[in-house]
């Protein structure tokens, strides 16, 4: 029994093309309605617009089916006032509980979603240049840094990290060229595809001191306010909630960060038990963290296992990272999967109707011609291809070799 293997695709304008996700083997659309602001009701005409063109190619004399599916909405951005816990956060949560309801009825059965403070994902480096040619999403620490304490300069920045980890930032911002800088800020602050706002500095530094008086547990709290009423209708309207992990799962900028490891996840999946209250597999987000045990994870959390992000990392020795192939990196990817695989049989066993778990290949490397052509960082066609396609031959060999009977 096969994963459902789907592929993000940013809409209209994305530079990869819905034939050519068909063609990578892909038969499920993962997207957003992006155009629409984060705190607005998705409206039903659009969703169904947009599943519409999805779905079918109307440009024919008689509509044809394109053999793909919009099977998760990732992601519908939660508003920064439910996130800090503002009074004015009810109306944000009616109208997310309205876009729910929407998703609902248009059939689109998986919502991932995140719960970061003020920046979604983060890198430091779009273009890390491995040695092969090829190009990796990066998070370097000491370019974190260099960041936080030298162009940000965040009060309390400097306490935040050790003496030598500073020193090492000192030398770099010193060393680096005005377009260097600028450059760096601008990955951090609005170089990445599917977060939805970005800052420029001002803004930014204003962003993080309305954080000042809220700590992880205060954080929780509003995530737990938020699920209590978002959950249940997600329940009656058949759309599987998967929040997405931490990522990276640490705090940055002294910000909260209540997604990161597995005890983060048990609590959340305690708020409302149910299959519809569920998460996000992110290998690659998790597994920054060495203390994260995926296949554990797994093992004890399967049945609200609603999405799979498949992906691997490579740490370095400042807690930093880099996008490793699919199948290298410090995930076990064979164990990883081998879980994923004797979960679905699970669920198959019980007459789950919902047996089959999406997973889509994240982060690919840019490689061949990609290279030269214009392309959202980590989602270029032939690097998630590569990925894909590593993963389904891996899923294959396990399906073969019987491992999914064994215990
Ligand atoms: C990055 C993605 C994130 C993710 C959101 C979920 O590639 O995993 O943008 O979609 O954090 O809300």
């Amino acid at each position: 029994m096969a994963l459902e293997q789907t592929w993000r695709w940013y809409g209209p304008s994305d530079p990869v093309t819905l034939q050519d996700i068909r063609q990578a083997g892909a038969t499920g659309i993962v997207t957003a309605l992006h155009e629409i602001q984060n705190g607005e009701v998705w409206d039903i005409k659009s969703i169904e617009k947009r599943k519409r063109l999805i779905e079918w190619n109307d440009n024919q004399p008689i509509p044809v089916t394109r053999g793909l599916t919009w099977s998760v909405v990732e992601s519908i951005p939660v508003h920064e006032d439910i996130k800090q816990g503002k009074s004015t956060r009810d109306n944000y949560i009616d109208n997310y509980i309205q876009s729910i309801r929407n998703i609902g009825k248009a059939g689109i059965p998986v919502l991932c979603y995140n719960f970061m403070p003020v920046v979604d994902w983060t890198r430091t480096n779009l273009n890390l240049q491995l040695e092969d040619g090829a190009r990796a999403l990066a998070f370097d620490m000491v370019d974190f840094v260099v960041f936080d304490q030298f162009i940000l300069c965040r009060n309390g920045a400097k306490e935040a990290y050790d003496g030598n980890l500073i020193k090492k930032a000192e030398q770099r911002f010193e060393s680096m060229s005005s377009e260097q800088k600028y450059e760096l800020e601008h990955t951090i602050l609005a170089g990445l595809p599917g977060a939805e706002e970005s800052w420029t500095l001002y803004q930014f530094q204003e962003k993080i001191d309305e954080y000042k008086n809220i700590d992880d547990n205060t954080y929780r709290k509003n995530l737990e306010y938020f699920l209590k009423k978002v959950a249940p209708v997600a329940a009656e309207s058949g759309v599987k909630l998967a929040i997405h992990p931490d990522d990276p799962p640490f705090s940055l900028f002294g910000l909260p960060r209540v997604v990161s490891t597995e005890k983060d996840i048990e609590f959340i999946l305690n708020i409302y038990d149910s299959i519809y209250n569920g998460f996000t597999l992110c290998t690659g987000s998790l597994g920054v963290r060495p203390d994260n045990d995926l296949e554990g994870i797994v093992k004890k959390h399967g049945s609200k296992l609603n999405f799979a992000h498949l992906r691997s990392t490579q740490r370095d020795e400042y807690n930093g990272f880099h996008e490793a192939g699919h199948l290298r990196g410090d995930v076990d990817m064979y164990s990883v999967m081998l879980a994923i695989l004797k979960e679905q049989r699970k669920r198959q066993g019980v007459y789950r109707p919902d047996h089959t778990i999406p997973m889509r290949a994240d982060h690919g490397h840019t490689i061949l011609d990609d290279l030269t052509k214009n392309t959202n960082p980590g989602y270029s066609a032939i690097g998630l291809l590569r990925g894909m396609a590593e993963l389904r031959g891996l899923e294959l060999g396990i399906e073969r070799s019987g491992a999914v009977f064994s215990n």
